[in-house]
Parts: C-alpha cells; structure tokens; sequence
C-alpha cells in the first residue's frame, strides 16, 4: 500500500498547483485543459502517457476534440498519494 497525503501536503498541493480541485464524492483532484485543436490535445495527452507509464502512475483523463479532463488518484492508496503530486507536475510540465 502506499500512504495517503496527509492535511498538510493536501494544503500544499492545493496552494501550489493551481486550477486543481476536489472531486464530490471521493479522494481525488481534477483539471480541465483546453487546446487549439485535436492535434494540440493529442500530443499532450502523448507526452503525459509515455511519462505516467515511465512512472509506473496513470491519470484517468476523457478526451472530447480539444479538451482533456484528468483525475488524479492513487488507487493502491485509496486516495491522494504523493505519486498524484508528481504527476501533476508532469503533465504541468507536459502543457
Ligand atoms: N495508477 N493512478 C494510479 N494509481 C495506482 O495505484 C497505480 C497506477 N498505475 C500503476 C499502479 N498503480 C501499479 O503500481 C499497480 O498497482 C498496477
């Protein structure tokens, strides 16, 4: 198993990264991306693929033309984990 974030590197993260928010109803955060097109999307979503899978951590994301909808959760942790916090860092770096 790996360990939940605790209240303080929840707040952290909170204050650090900006346009993440709860989910209602369980322990994860989202983020919508918007693109210019597809192609913009696509390769986004190409850079953060081959990084999670690198790092052995997967966003649950849902793809519509140019926009890109990511939730973050570790599920061996049954929450928020310190694997969510890199890899929102990732795919900040990955825009
Ligand atoms: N991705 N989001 C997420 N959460 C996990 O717990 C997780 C993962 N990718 C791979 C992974 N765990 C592996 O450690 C195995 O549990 C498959």
């Amino acid at each position: 198993m790996v360990d939940q974030l605790t209240p303080d590197e929840r707040a952290a993260f909170m204050e650090s990264y900006h346009g993440w928010e709860p989910v209602e109803g369980r322990d994860a955060i989202k983020k919508d991306f918007t693109f210019k097109d597809f192609n913009e999307a696509w390769g986004f979503m190409s850079r953060v693929a081959l990084a999670a899978e690198k790092a052995d951590h997967h966003p649950e994301w849902f793809n519509v033309y140019n926009k890109v909808e990511i939730t973050l959760t570790t599920h061996d942790a049954g929450g928020l984990s310190q694997r969510d916090v890199a890899l929102a860092a990732i795919i900040e770096a990955a825009v």
